[in-house]
C-alpha cells in the first residue's frame, strides 16, 4: 500500500513555512516536503518525510510517484522576479520546466489512482504588465483577464504556467486515444506581495514591504529601493495560507475559473513607513529608488479585483491593513526579534 500524502514543493520557502505549519498541525494530512535547500529544523515535525532535491530531477520525481499516493500537490517552488532578471534562462528552467515536471507527475499519479489529483499553484500579480505608470494609476482594480502582458521573466513564467495548468486540466493529449480523460484538478491563485512576521522573502520585487518592517523591528535602518509613492497590493501570510487551503477545499462545481485574484489591502511604500514608524518610532527609512526595480513595480497593478474568488468560493481575507499590522505583524515580529536578542 502506498501512503496517501500531500506533496509540497518549495517547502522551505516563505509560503512553504506558513503552509507547512498550518497543514502539519492537522492530523489527517501527511506531508511529503520537497526543497532544494535543507528544511528548517522547526518545520521537520510537520512533515511525514522531507526530500532535499531539485524539481528538475526527473529520477527523483519518478521515485516519489512510485512510492506515494499523492492526492494534492502544492507547487510553491519558484525563482522570484528580481532574482529571475539576473538569470532569466535559469528562472525559466525552474519556474516553467519545474512546473511541467510536476504537472506530468500529477498526470501519472491521477492515471494510476484512477481519480483526480488537485494541483494548487500560486501565481502572482507579476502576471500583469501595465505599460507605464500613468496607465497603472488609471487602471483601477485589475481583473484576471486584463493587462496580461508581463514585463519580467518571472511574470512570463507564471502566466505561461497558468496556461499549462489549463492545458493539462482541459486539453491534455486531446488527439490521443485516451483524450478527455485528464484528471488534473488545476487551481491557481494570483497572489499580491506577501508579508510574514516570521520569514523574509528573497529575490522578489515586492520585498520592500517586508524588508522595511523586519529592518525596523531589529532597530536597523532601511534604504527603500522604490519611490515613497510606489503602490502595490499586499496580503499577510495567514491570509495567503487561508486562500490556498480554501481554494483547495472549494467544490469543483463552484469554480467558474481556473485562476483567481486574491488580495487584502493596497499600500504605498510611504504608507508602510508611516505604519511601521508608529510601532518603531526610531526607524530610519531613506528612499533611494532603483530605476530598474521601480519600473517593474510600476508595471504591476496597484489594486486587483478579487470579486470572482469572493463569489465562487467565499474568499475573504481575515486581515485588513490595520489588523494586518496591529494584530498579526507588529506583535509577532516584536516577539520574534525579542527572543533572538
Ligand atoms: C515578487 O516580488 O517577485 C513576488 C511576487 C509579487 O510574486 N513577491
Amino acid at each position: 500500500m502506498r501512503k496517501e500524502v500531500v506533496l509540497i514543493t518549495g517547502a522551505n520557502g516563505e509560503i512553504g513555512h506558513g503552509l507547512m505549519e498550518y497543514l502539519g498541525k492537522s492530523e489527517d494530512v501527511q506531508i511529503v516536503a520537497l526543497d532544494i535547500q535543507e528544511l528548517d529544523e522547526e518545520l521537520r515535525p510537520y512533515c511525514y518525510r522531507f526530500v532535499q532535491g531539485d524539481i528538475l530531477d526527473n529520477m527523483l520525481l519518478g521515485r516519489l510517484v512510485s512510492e506515494y499516493e499523492i492526492r494534492t500537490i502544492y507547487h510553491l517552488a519558484s525563482i522570484l522576479s528580481t532574482r529571475a532578471e539576473y538569470n532569466p534562462e535559469a528562472a525559466h528552467r525552474v519556474n516553467v520546466e519545474g512546473t511541467l515536471n510536476l504537472l506530468k507527475l500529477a498526470v501519472e499519479q491521477a492515471e494510476w489512482q484512477g481519480r483526480s489529483v488537485k494541483f494548487i499553484y500560486p501565481s502572482s500579480i507579476a502576471a500583469y504588465g501595465l505599460p507605464y505608470l500613468e496607465r497603472k494609476n488609471r487602471a483601477g482594480k485589475v481583473k484576471e483577464d486584463e493587462w496580461l502582458t508581463p514585463q519580467t521573466m518571472y511574470g512570463c513564467n507564471k502566466l505561461y504556467c497558468e496556461h499549462l495548468g489549463r492545458y493539462y486540466a482541459r486539453y491534455y493529449k486531446q488527439l490521443g486515444a485516451d483524450s478527455g480523460t485528464s484528471k488534473i484538478d488545476f487551481r491557481c491563485l494570483r497572489f499580491p506581495g506577501l508579508i510574514s512576521a516570521f520569514t523574509l522573502p528573497s529575490g522578489g520585487t515586492s520585498d520592500f514591504g517586508p524588508e522595511m518592517l523586519h529592518q525596523a523591528a531589529q532597530g536597523l535602518p532601511y534604504n527603500c529601493f522604490v519611490r515613497a509613492d510606489a503602490c502595490l497590493p499586499f496580503m499577510v501570510m495567514p491570509d495567503a495560507v487561508k486562500s490556498l487551503v480554501d481554494l483547495w477545499a472549494a467544490p469543483r462545481e463552484n469554480l467558474n475559473r481556473l485562476v483567481y485574484n486574491v488580495t487584502s489591502f493596497s499600500v504605498t511604500a510611504e504608507d508602510i513607513y508611516t505604519i511601521v514608524a508608529r510601532s518603531f518610532p526610531d526607524v530610519v527609512v531613506t528612499f533611494e529608488p532603483d530605476a530598474r526595480r521601480q519600473k517593474i513595480v510600476d508595471s504591476w497593478p496597484s489594486e486587483i479585483d478579487d470579486q470572482a474568488a469572493r463569489d465562487d468560493w467565499g474568499w475573504e481575507p481575515d486581515y485588513d491593513l490595520e489588523q494586518a499590522f496591529e494584530e498579526y505583524l507588529i506583535p509577532n515580529i516584536k516577539d520574534r526579534y525579542r527572543s533572538k536578542k
